[in-house]
């Protein structure tokens, strides 16, 4: 057909007016804007000891965390790899390292060894902070790794093993020898560095800048009514885990800004979940649908008190009607809804506007409405054409809190952002005549497990799986979401086993 004319680009806009945002601040300056008001409130809740930081401990640790990345001979620009659970550490390493202009690239501790140093090498780590517990996995003998003591330092939250130091050296370091005030940060250098397989292939470096970063907080808690109303006396459940943009950046960084109390938990149980919600009196509850799922159906439920919890925000996945339904009868009081997020977009899309300070009635299934001082469009995934109200297509995304793009993969950047800015999502959605954003398609080679990515190459000979997605090799599974199927041929001549085959792909993935 004939491409219309750039004017009948339809581009859907937040229900909520623009803002001013202080996006030329660093991230942590930004983040810790209000300190001086919130010097003694509750930063960080350890859930499995109790232990709390207030907000003056916190920045104060990180500055110290600043002072000893820089003794360990960490300067700006360099990377270092988180591979923790939510602890207090993690905080202190992410903020610490924004404070001399480093880069923290974040990965699942539950990665093989082989996907934690093809991410390690790829982002030129020169450094891992872990727990002890994770440690064998970062000395395989294999020549092409690099070795532990000789290639990287490695750092433990906890005690350190051989060659190993203690996060101490990093917590406890002198931080007037700070040097952090001399290092001019510009708002469009890296800070964060998630890994993220996009719309295609393997796991790419993102490249999240303190630009994109606070765009996005400010997009969500900051103006007179914030999309994400969240205020310094909530306290955030903070079960997700940190290493994902969603847990990173709404949960993390948006508490910090509005001065909320965080509280950590290392890995989801539901009993001790229940319990930790019950004590703290947990007032904000971001989830994913396995966990809705767990919350609503689970029958411990209700010998726990969650009336404390006022609002329920899902994301990362798709979340059933029925689900939604069946949690909403167990927190009655809670306002739940939904946002979208995409690592490369910043990460949040739309959120939903039950959540404002002066919210607007919203309808259930719907991911929200588009993110203020940002520009949405739907396309036709065929001809490229802008798409009115009601029409599903693919959701693309423009704005300061997007992506600079993937790190040394100009191919991929190029694919994902168009010329025009536009970050392509491949999830097909449409906007309803109340600005509204409901998805409910995917056009991408991934599928998502219990809310995090599952890539699975479609074309390589050596794949373990064929793709995703709509394909008969996926299937819905109500803890996970999706999960894949595999059918294996038997070669002839060959033993195989229903155990070898697991164990073949659990030494991979
Ligand atoms: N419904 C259906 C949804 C939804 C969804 C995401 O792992 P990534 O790259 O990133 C994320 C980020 C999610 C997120 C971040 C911050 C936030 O506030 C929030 O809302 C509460 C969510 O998941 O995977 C991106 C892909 O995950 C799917 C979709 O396919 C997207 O491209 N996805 N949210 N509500 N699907």
């Amino acid at each position: 057909g004939i491409s219309p004319p750039p004017s009948s680009t339809h581009i859907f806009k937040s229900k909520f007016p623009d803002i001013p945002i202080s996006n030329h601040l660093p991230l942590h300056t930004y983040c810790f804007e209000n300190i001086s008001d919130l010097a003694d409130r509750t930063c960080l809740i350890e859930g499995s000891t109790g232990k709390t930081y207030s907000y003056a401990e916190t920045h104060l640790i990180c500055q110290k965390t600043a002072a000893g990345l820089t003794n360990l001979g960490i300067k700006k620009g360099d990377v270092v790899m988180v591979l923790l659970q939510n602890c207090a550490e993690f905080v202190f390493t992410f903020m610490g390292a924004s404070m001399i202009g480093a880069v923290t690239t974040t990965a699942n501790p539950f990665y093989t060894t082989a996907e934690i140093f093809k991410q390690f090498n790829t982002s030129k780590a020169k450094l891992i902070i872990t727990q002890s517990l994770y440690v064998d996995k970062l000395r395989d003998t294999d020549d092409n790794y690099p070795k532990l003591g000789h290639d990287f330092k490695v750092i433990t939250v906890d005690d350190p093993p051989e060659n190993c130091l203690h996060f101490s050296v990093l917590s406890e370091s002198n931080e007037t020898e700070m040097v952090h005030q001399s290092v001019s940060i510009d708002p469009n250098d890296a800070v964060a560095l998630p890994f993220s397989s996009g719309t295609t292939g393997l796991p790419k470096g993102v490249i999240l800048t303190h630009k994109s970063l606070v765009t996005s907080v400010a997009q969500q808690v900051d103006g007179e009514n914030p999309n994400l109303y969240l205020k310094s006396d909530d306290v955030i459940l903070c079960v997700l885990p940190l290493f994902h943009i969603y847990s990173l950046n709404s949960v993390l960084l948006c508490s910090l800004r509005v001065g909320a109390a965080v509280l950590l938990m290392q890995k989801f149980e539901i009993g001790s979940l229940l319990e930790l919600i019950q004590r703290h009196r947990v007032s904000v509850a971001p989830v994913v649908p396995p966990l809705v799922l767990a919350l609503a159906k689970n029958p411990m439920v209700a010998k726990f008190d969650l009336s404390s919890i006022r609002m329920v925000l899902s994301g990362a996945a798709p979340l059933g009607k029925e689900l939604e339904e069946a949690l909403r009868s167990r927190v009655p009081q809670a306002t739940f809804a939904q946002g979208y997020g995409m690592t490369e977009a910043g990460p949040v899309l739309s959120m939903s506007a039950a959540f404002a300070k002066q919210p607007f009635p919203t309808k259930s299934g719907s991911c929200g409405t588009v993110v203020r001082n940002a520009e949405l469009k739907v396309i036709d995934p065929e001809t490229g054409c802008s798409l009115g109200y009601n029409l599903p297509g693919e959701i693309c995304i423009r704005g300061t809190q997007i992506m600079k793009g993937y790190l040394n993969d100009d191919e991929a950047t190029a694919a994902t952002i168009d010329v025009d800015g536009w970050l392509h999502t491949g999830d097909i959605g449409y906007v309803d005549n109340d600005e509204e954003v409901f998805i409910v398609d995917r056009v991408k080679e991934l599928i998502k497990f219990k809310g995090l990515q599952a890539y699975f190459p479609p074309t390589q000979p050596h794949s373990l799986f064929t793709p995703s997605g709509k394909h008969p090799s996926t299937q819905k599974d109500d803890t996970a979401g999706e999960v894949p199927v595999a059918f294996v041929v038997r070669s002839k001549g060959f033993e195989l086993t229903e155990e070898g085959v697991k164990e073949f792909i659990s030494k991979q993935v």
